[in-house]
């Protein structure tokens, strides 16, 4: 029978997991937890499909800019002398764009995952996303150090070593935009499927 929880999730390794060579490590920790890698693929991404990738929506990249703003409050810097805005659409749009530069300067690793719950469980496995509020056992708690103030004062993005879809609603964008001319396959994994 099928479990009515049985999802699929998209997962990303981003440059800095390929460059550490922790691809295999990454895959790993997700087929340990008895999720099914359905797709799998190396590839170098065009601009134009990291744009796509990321949400064009406002509320999106409001929400991104509203983090940059957190972490400049935190740790005491002025937003406004080193990006000359406050405004949370401006930041956004300006961290988005650092995105696309660093998800276009290596190749990168996409994945179909499925298994019960796959969306949170692969959110799980990976941890949140400033590499400092990841829990050890997580693949950013465990292998990533990056700073997002560092970031943020040299323009770029937080290197945290892997994308994954954060709702049921993003997974399926993704899967489409990545994998859409391309197969996702069906097959049991012993003591999981049967
Ligand atoms: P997620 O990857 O955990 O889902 P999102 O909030 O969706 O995190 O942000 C997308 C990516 O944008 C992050 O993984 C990280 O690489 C980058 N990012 C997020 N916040 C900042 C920031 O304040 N400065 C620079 N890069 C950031
Ligand atoms: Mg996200």
């Amino acid at each position: 029978m099928t479990n009515f929880k049985e999802e699929k999730t998209f997962l990303m390794i981003k440059p800095d997991g390929v460059r550490k060579g922790l691809i295999g490590e990454i895959i790993r920790r997700v087929e340990q937890r008895d999720l099914k890698v359905v797709a799998l693929q190396m590839f170098h991404p065009t601009i134009e499909q990291i744009d796509e990738h990321y949400p064009k929506d406002e509320k999106w990249i409001r929400r991104l800019g509203q983090k940059t703003f957190a972490t400049y409050e935190k740790y005491g810097l002025d937003p406004l002398k080193d990006f000359g805005t406050n405004d949370d659409l401006k930041m956004g749009k300006m961290v988005r764009q650092w995105l696309v530069d660093f998800m276009t300067s290596a190749p990168l690793v996409k994945a179909v995952i499925q298994g019960v719950h796959a969306v949170d469980m692969v959110r799980k496995i990976v941890g949140p996303t400033i590499p400092a509020n990841a829990e050890m056992g997580t693949i950013r708690g465990d292998f990533s150090v990056d700073s997002p103030a560092q970031a943020n004062k040299e323009k770029r993005a937080v290197s945290n070593l892997v994308h994954a879809s954060e709702t049921p609603e993003e997974a399926k964008h993704e899967i489409e935009l990545w994998f859409g001319n391309e197969p996702v396959h069906e097959y049991k994994r012993f003591g999981v499927d049967e």
